[in-house]
């Protein structure tokens, strides 16, 4: 089996098995087996970019950590990766903040990785490089000659071709995205995205639904939807440690029931538009006074981002808005908590919820909505609600599929899923279990690694070197007719 090499914007710590993040633990454990290098940032922001590398050695896996300079994180991580590609591919116009000094910082930082990655890579590692920080990095490597298989993983959405096309870069996104051998998306959506930009602006031709031909080499288009670990996830939740006990006997003895949303405090997740939903299921339903609560957990990230500031204000003045209308000196309609809480703490609070209520404006996936399913009692389990613009709604229809714009429907489902007999529940429940268990990390893995595997790799006979951008100047994109819009 051949060694694997990760990359991803944050370099994993190889000796925790539970992290908070979107990047499956799954992946750690597969590159411990079978050995390798997790290559990334090292998280630090005082750094020189292109410094000194932190090489540990974990058992047969080298885990590599490498410094950023201030200007680096600021132009690369916050600017080009989390105020242009973050909002863009997730449908934000509005949101992005252009400046080409993001762009010049987003590429040299890839450059220097891919200089600082070569030398760590052995002719028959399988390649895997993860999301958006990272688009253009196999092709420095290619330019270093590097003719491994490279496979690349998207966990956000990937927009439309008018979309795209309002990114002064996305000629250069898109050439850099066909320097991989397999191109994969969380959903048909996404990877149908990149196919019809592929077959308007750039006449690849598609030789088969998932591949398209460059001249010698073909990359494979494809979805390979994320999942969790169910059956560890499911494990933890008879753990509760006691104030999540405390809480739920609390909860029981009122009878009260729990509307449950966890996510990182982000733009795409729907937070304020869940909070008005909410609000309007207690003008709605005057019944419901005391007898239900939302507990909302938002912790912060990416606060030096305007619009992450923006959101958590707009969310503080909502959650306050709202309870000073319903509150009484015996409930809190919503409780709000602005910070991280263990998946060990979690697990029991998502069982302990009659309703999770996960409504992203737009989500790769979303996680959340399967741990929440994995971790119900199958003999009376709770109601998920889900955005239909989450990827999990792709899979997951037997959740209660919501627009997340439309408040008012939003509310009435919340209704609808606290009043749902058992049977229905129990039907609903048992058909997403199934699938999420089936589904899961290890099978998200495996067949990625599979179709990266099953490639023909690079042509040995390519040259490389050249001093232009990704993908402009090799011989595979050369080609093929490009047309990319203005
Ligand atoms: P994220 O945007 O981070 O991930 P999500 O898929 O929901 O979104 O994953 C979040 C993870 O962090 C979940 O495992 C969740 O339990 C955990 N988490 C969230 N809030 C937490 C809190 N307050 N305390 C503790 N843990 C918390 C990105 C994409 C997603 C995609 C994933 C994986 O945006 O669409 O599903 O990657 O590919």
């Amino acid at each position: 089996m051949s060694r694997l090499v990760i990359v991803s914007n944050r370099v994993a710590d190889l000796r925790v098995s539970t992290q908070t993040g979107g990047l499956a633990v799954g992946l750690a454990d597969a590159i411990k087996e079978r050995g390798g290098v997790w290559f990334g940032w090292d998280g630090e922001r005082q750094g020189v970019t292109g410094g000194e590398l932190h090489i540990e050695k974990i058992g047969k896996v080298e885990r590599v950590a490498a410094p950023l300079s201030p200007e680096d994180v600021s132009n690369y991580y916050l600017g080009y990766a989390n105020s242009v590609l973050w909002p863009l591919f997730h449908y934000r116009l509005d949101l992005v903040d252009y400046r080409p000094a993001f762009f010049d910082g987003y590429m040299r930082v890839n450059e220097t990785f891919a200089g600082q990655l070569a030398p760590f890579l052995a002719p028959d590692d399988l390649v895997w490089i993860h999301d958006y920080h990272l688009i253009p990095l196999a092709g420095f490597l290619r330019r270093l000659g590097c003719r491994q298989k490279i496979g690349f993983f998207l966990h956000i959405p990937f927009p439309p071709p008018d979309l795209l096309a309002a990114s002064p870069n996305h000629a250069e996104l898109v050439d850099a995205l066909l320097e991989y051998d397999v191109i994969g998306f969380q959903t048909h959506t996404d990877a149908g995205n990149l196919k019809l930009y592929l077959r308007e602006h750039i006449s690849a031709v598609q030789v088969a639904r998932n591949r398209f031909s460059l001249g010698e080499r073909s990359v494979l288009v494809d979805r390979f939807p994320i999942g969790i670990d169910a059956a560890g996830f499911a494990a933890m939740v008879g753990d509760a440690d006691e104030d999540v006990q405390i809480d739920l006997m609390r909860r029981r003895v009122l009878g009260r029931r729990q509307i449950i949303g966890v996510d990182r405090l982000d733009y795409s997740k729907g937070l304020p538009e869940r909070l008005k939903a909410f609000g309007n299921l207690l003008s709605q339903h005057p019944e419901l006074e005391k007898s239900v609560t939302f507990l909302q957990i938002a912790p912060p990230t990416r606060e030096e981002v305007d619009a992450y500031a923006d959101i958590r204000t707009e969310l503080e003045t909502l959650a306050g808005s709202i309870n000073g209308r319903f509150a009484d000196f015996n409930w809190t309609p919503i409780r709000y908590i602005h910070r991280s809480v263990s998946r060990r703490k979690l697990a029991p609070l998502f069982r302990g919820s009659q309703v999770g209520f996960v409504t992203p404006l737009r989500d790769g996936m979303n996680l959340v909505a399967k741990e929440y399913v994995a971790a119900q009692d199958p003999d009376d389990p709770g109601v998920l609600v889900l955005s239909q613009f989450a990827g999990a709604a792709e899979e997951m229809r037997q959740a209660l599929i919501v627009n997340p714009y439309d408040i008012d429907a939003m509310a009435k489902m919340l209704y609808r899923a606290l009043t749902m007999p058992l049977k229905e529940r129990r039907r609903r429940h048992a058909t997403l279990l199934e699938h999420v268990t089936r589904h899961d990390a290890k099978a998200w893995l495996k067949a990625f690694l599979a179709a990266l595997d099953e490639r023909d790799g690079y042509p040995a006979h390519k040259s490389t070197g050249t001093n232009e951008r990704p993908g402009r100047a090799t011989a595979a994109t050369q080609t093929i007719a490009r047309s990319h819009p203005p």
